[in-house]
């Protein structure tokens, strides 16, 4: 399809605009067919960026590796441009959207130089679900016209849908490379260096502007750019939520079902949460989406959820057939994988697949790496954020309806974090106030290892959100309180927080975790279908009865005691640690029900 073909006059200006600017060698607008994802392939096959797998092992199945500068979302290089600074709020990067604007103008001058443009019309969620939003990504990476075929759904169709006058979110994305007259990318991974990247969000405008990374959330504008820090802007001001979640269908074994959504920061388990496979008999567990739910009220006064996106783009390290059957069944054949290792039958393999690396791999740096259990410093064979982006319908949990235009009406939102102590296993919210409470207080354990800073020094996330709102978090507190106030408490999804990662004297993990969770999204399951008798109201919460949550192997009844136990000195110090700590970094703009919670909590963990 050529740029004359499209009809909405507005994104045929902007598609020219963005031409005269960029000077690619041509434009090509994308169909979505499979085609069109074959030829994409073998462009980057043709360029050396691209390995093909084994095709009878892995069938349509292909690896890239990424420059090691291009490995992971730069979240120093992203920005809120909002017109105000104070709207960013304080956990944003800002830059005044003039000044950015002017300074990417100029490095978006002649970038595509060599390449081609390619026009992306894309839907976050089933294409004319009345949830769904229309983005429309300018690239010159096929990589990432590959990923988005997968990740989002992309054609003509959503051109339709669009028709001549409809409401897009414009999408600019450069690798930042362009290429001299007979230059070739000859298996160079694209991208511009470090202080040349911006992913930039103009939230007014509902614009974004990325350039110089071709990786993940980056470059693959549909999912964090769109779907969560425009989308989060887009929800405040039309009244409904775009948040960090998994959304799970969970079926008792009389056949009744639930929905329930959760969000945990980033390396926490949403993908295994959201493929859980129940150790508990007749339990079961099926998937709607693994990142981010976004959720409207239906005319019932009840919260709809539906998965944006079409595609999981999972960390590979540590998926494996204990820890994620289903996802490991999904990439079997039509997945890209970045940044794994490649075996000498040209299959993928890497850290804590399940099994040794068998025989000479090529790492993720392109080198030959032999494994050596001996060497505790042999540097890993896949990069740590190396990932698979696999087709959610290929996943064999996927739940029949994970495509309802409608949504699924939601009875339970989770909360969690990796916690070694003070938050139990599970802890029901008083009440939407005390949730929203909770919610801001998310914290998750960081290890040396991951970031500089001490081992075991808790990292507040509120919501999971903080790298992923678009605008002042204070704000985002005060429209979280405004959700409840739209529908009766009847109607409002029970808020729980949870916590998997208790961990004893020893420093061993108390719960295993994975299936067994099942166990606890039974009593969560419960309590939504108004069952009383199984918990005890406490400061902090309901807690389960220790016998409402039945014990899996190794678990003593001394562990369960501990684990559903509220430690008052523990959170005595959480509570000082978010009133000293935490808080204040909102200044103003921290809701005051917010300070009414903690001080509520503080005297009844003092009564
Ligand atoms: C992700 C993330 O990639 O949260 O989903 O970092
Ligand atoms: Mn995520």
């Amino acid at each position: 399809m050529e740029i004359q073909d499209l009809k909405h006059s507005g994104l045929k200006k902007w598609v020219d605009e963005a031409a005269s600017l960029m000077t690619p060698d041509a434009v090509e607008v994308c169909d979505g067919s499979q085609e069109e994802y074959d030829r994409m392939i073998k462009l980057t096959v043709d360029a050396g960026l691209a390995t093909p797998l084994n095709p009878w092992l892995l069938p349509g199945c292909v690896l890239f590796r990424s420059d090691p500068s291009d490995v992971a979302r730069v979240e120093a290089r992203t920005y809120i441009a909002s017109a105000s600074q104070h709207d960013a709020g304080p956990t944003n990067n800002w830059i005044d959207p003039d000044e950015l604007k002017k300074t990417m103008t100029g490095l978006y001058r002649g970038c595509m130089k060599g390449r081609v443009m390619y026009v992306i019309p894309f839907s976050m969620g089933p294409v004319g679900s009345d949830i769904a939003k229309i983005g429309v990504e300018i690239t010159d990476s096929p990589y990432v016209v590959a990923n988005m075929h997968i990740m989002a759904r992309v054609g003509v169709n959503v051109l339709d849908t669009l028709g001549a006058e409809g409401f897009y979110v414009p999408c600019f994305h450069s690798v930042g490379k362009p290429l001299a007259a007979g230059e070739q990318d000859n298996g160079k991974w694209p991208c511009a260096p470090l202080d040349k990247k911006y992913i930039s969000h103009f939230p007014e405008t509902r614009e974004i502007w990325s350039y110089g990374s071709g990786y993940g959330g980056n470059a693959l504008l549909g999912k964090k750019c769109l779907a969560l820090r425009i989308a989060s802007v887009i929800a405040r001001d039309e009244g409904w939520l775009a948040e960090h979640m998994l959304i799970l269908k969970i079926t008792n074994p009389k056949g009744e079902v639930k929905y329930i959504t959760g969000a945990f920061p980033s390396a926490c388990g949403k993908t295994n949460l959201a493929m859980l496979v129940p150790t508990l008999p007749g339990w079961k567990v099926e998937t709607v989406g693994d990142d981010i739910a976004w959720m409207k009220f239906g005319e019932d006064g009840r919260l709809y959820a539906i998965n944006p996106e079409a595609g999981f783009f999972g960390v590979a390290p540590g998926t494996n057939m204990d820890s994620n059957k289903n996802a490991m069944e999904t990439i079997r054949r039509n997945t890209i994988f970045t940044n794994v290792a490649l075996t000498e039958d040209k299959t993928v393999w890497w850290e804590m697949i399940g099994y040794d690396a068998p025989g000479k791999l090529i790492d993720w740096n392109g080198n030959e790496w032999v494994q050596d259990k001996g060497d505790k410093n042999q540097k890993p064979a896949a990069h740590p954020n190396s990932r698979f982006t696999g087709p959610a319908k290929q996943c064999p949990a996927i739940a029949p309806e994970w495509e309802d235009p409608k949504g699924v009406p939601i009875s339970a939102f989770l909360f969690g974090g990796r916690r070694p102590k003070t938050i139990p296993l599970v802890n029901e919210a008083k009440n939407w106030t005390h949730g929203v409470f909770m919610g801001s207080i998310v914290g998750s354990e960081v290890t040396a290892a991951a970031l500089d800073v001490k081992a075991g020094v808790i990292r507040r996330d509120p919501f999971a959100m903080l790298p992923f709102c678009g605008y002042h978090m204070g704000d985002y507190f005060k429209h979280w309180l405004s959700i409840g106030a739209k529908s009766a408490p009847d109607k409002l999804p029970k808020i729980f927080f949870v916590n998997w990662f208790r961990k004893n004297e020893a420093g061993k993990f108390i719960w295993p975790g994975y299936g067994e969770n099942s166990r606890v999204l039974a009593w969560i399951f419960d309590r939504c279908n108004g069952v009383t008798d199984n918990a005890v109201e406490t400061a902090i919460g309901f807690l389960p009865k220790i016998e409402a949550i039945s014990r899996p192997d190794g678990v003593s009844e001394a562990d369960m005691r501990e684990i559903l136990k509220v430690d008052t000195e523990g959170w005595k110090k959480e509570i000082a640690d978010v009133r000293e700590n935490h808080y204040p970094k909102f200044g103003a703009k921290l809701p005051q029900e917010l300070y009414s919670e903690l001080d509520a909590i503080e005297k009844r963990l003092n009564a």
